[in-house]
């Protein structure tokens, strides 16, 4: 299980944060997420063996906001 925390770009309501939570919690390998607004950050629980950060990334870039490495 990997832990990982990103910054999440292009964020401007709360409706927003869910749809990329949503998007997120539904992809196979992912056993927890949960965005803050706020922050703009995105902590995820996620199998590597199952998914890679890559695919989390895209689909998120994919609805439409961008993703950062947190530093
Ligand atoms: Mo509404 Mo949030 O169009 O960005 S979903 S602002």
């Amino acid at each position: 299980m990997q832990k990982e925390k990103i910054r999440i770009t292009g964020m401007h309501c709360a409706s927003c944060s869910a749809s990329v939570e949503k998007t997120v919690s539904r992809l196979e390998g992912v056993s927890q997420v949960s965005v803050n607004l706020a922050t703009e950050t995105m902590s995820v629980e996620y199998d590597e063996n199952v998914i890679p950060m890559e695919a989390i990334k895209e689909s998120i870039t994919k609805i439409g906001f961008g993703t950062e490495e947190e530093g």
